[in-house]
Order: structure tokens, then C-alpha cells, then sequence
């Protein structure tokens, strides 16, 4: 067996996608013919990142042999605001720099949503999304888009991470507190066990800002045990057949990552309801 070298050279103008190449041999009056192909990337490449101060940072990759001069711009999803609606940047070949953007208002939305980030740079265009999450999505549980009768975004379970329990929370029209629907979760078949329900994304910046959480809770019988826990904060309250309003307040430190960790918690034995959870920053 013999290896033989072969050289491609790349025209600067290609365009980026797949090229196909087939190899020719010829070998004592017999030929064979191979399948190949190369591919032709874009020469930029971008990366976005949401950081714990809340900014998102637009990462720009130069995987080219000159250097790129451009700008990048933001297209901001409605409802929320960003500092500025375009970056320049400047990045050698093969180097990459980052520009960023402050991203704010995400507290009141009701789902997660895209920030377009577009670099140009002479005749190349790239975009790319990154998707950004509400503190808490559906906090007053009015959206259910399969029309399964369960609030998008929440995922129902029972103690010890049994998934068996996702009936037992649902949208109930009875007198909610607010819209049309409140959150109704129904006991656990096990008296020494609780039935809870958490947002499947929750995140909050960590800057050192203060939140205050709200929610309205509805129960069967006063002493029922029904619980709200935002990070480590706990409200509990509320009485028989009538809404209370519990109110906490939260404060995130830098250290402290994005991940919010949001529980709606039934530890009664009788049904209780939720409604208009909220995280508002303060400060
Ligand atoms: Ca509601």
C-alpha cells in the first residue's frame, strides 16, 4: 500500500457549502473512480452566550486567513430592551473577539424568546439566536397551547421524583385569582408525601439586584401545607376558600449563576390552588 498526497486549493470566492470531488486512478490498463467531498465554511462564526450580569456576549470567530472588519446587529425580541442596536468589531484572521449587548424587561414575559445577533462584514452575512428565558414562564398560568388542560411550561411530580403525577396538577376555571385559569394541584395518593410542580426553564440574573416574588394561593382548609419556594425563599400562608396574596423578597448575589429554582408544592391532603406567581425586580 502506497499513500499519495493530494492537494486542493479552495478558491478565495467560493461560496460556503458542500463541493463534491470524485478521484480518478488509472493502474495498469484499470481505472476505479472514488467519491469525495470537500467542505466550504462560512469565514465567520458566531457564538452567543447569556452571562450572569445579564448581558448577552456575541462571540466572533475569524476562521479566515485576513482580518475582518464589521458590525454586529441585535434584533431585540418585543417587550424587551437592549443597550444598543449594533457593535463594531474588528478581528484578526484566525482570532476570534467578543462584543456584548445588555438585555433587559424579561420579567414580565410569558415564554422564553430569541435575540437575533447578524455579523456582516463585506459581503458575508451570519446570524444566529439564543434563546432567553423570563425569570419564570406562565406564572399565571393562562397559556396552554396543546389544549391538554396543563400549563405550558410546568412539569408536575411527586415526591421522590416520581413522574407519574402529572394529572395531578391542571388549569382550573373555577374562580381564579386573575384571567381565566388558575393552578390546581391535587393531593398525593401517599399522606406522607407532596405532589409539586416547577417551571421546566427559570432564570434570573445575578448582579446583586433584589426580586419580590408574588403569588396568590387558594386552600381547602386552613391548616392545608401549601408552599411557594423561590431559591431558598419560602411562602407559605393563605386561608380556607379564599385568595391570599404571599409575598417575599429575594436577593441575588453574583455568585449566584442563573438558575432559578422555582416550586409550587401540595403537602395537604386536599387540593390547592395557585395563581399569578410572579418575580419583579426591585432594585
Ligand atoms: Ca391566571
Amino acid at each position: 500500500m502506497k499513500s499519495v498526497p493530494v492537494a486542493l486549493t479552495i478558491p478565495a470566492n467560493a461560496k460556503p457549502g458542500r463541493y463534491d470531488l470524485t478521484l480518478c486512478i488509472e493502474a495498469d490498463g484499470v481505472t476505479a473512480s472514488y467519491p469525495h467531498w470537500v467542505t466550504v465554511g462560512e469565514a465567520l462564526l458566531l457564538r452567543l452566550q447569556h452571562q450572569a450580569d445579564g448581558s448577552v456576549n456575541v462571540t466572533v470567530n475569524n476562521r479566515s486567513d485576513k482580518a475582518r472588519t464589521g458590525t454586529v446587529t441585535f434584533t431585540a425580541p418585543v417587550g424587551v430592551t437592549i443597550d444598543a442596536a449594533a457593535r463594531p468589531f474588528t478581528v484578526p484572521p484566525w482570532t476570534k473577539t467578543t462584543v456584548a449587548v445588555k438585555v433587559s424587561g424579561l420579567e414580565p414575559l410569558q415564554a422564553p424568546v430569541h435575540l437575533l445577533a447578524t455579523a456582516v462584514t463585506g459581503g458575508e452575512t451570519v446570524t444566529r439566536s439564543l434563546m432567553l428565558y423570563p425569570p419564570l414562564p406562565n406564572g399565571h398560568f393562562e397559556n396552554d397551547t396543546a389544549g391538554d388542560g396543563h400549563a405550558d411550561w410546568w412539569s408536575c411530580w411527586g415526591t421522590g421524583d416520581d413522574r407519574h403525577f402529572g394529572a395531578f396538577a391542571f388549569l382550573d376555571k373555577h374562580e381564579p385569582y386573575e384571567g381565566k385559569y388558575c393552578l390546581r394541584i391535587d393531593p398525593h395518593t401517599d399522606e406522607h408525601k407532596q405532589v409539586y410542580i416547577r417551571p421546566l426553564v427559570a432564570s434570573l440574573d445575578a448582579d446583586g439586584h433584589s426580586y419580590r416574588i408574588k403569588v396568590a394561593v387558594r386552600k381547602t382548609e386552613d391548616a392545608d401545607d401549601a408552599e411557594v419556594i423561590v431559591s431558598g425563599v419560602k411562602l407559605t400562608g393563605g386561608v380556607a376558600g379564599k385568595w391570599t396574596v404571599l409575598e417575599g423578597k429575594l436577593k441575588r448575589y453574583p455568585y449566584a449563576g442563573r438558575r432559578c429554582d422555582v416550586q409550587l408544592i401540595n403537602a395537604s391532603r386536599h387540593p390547592v390552588w395557585f395563581d399569578a406567581l410572579s418575580i419583579e425586580r426591585v432594585d
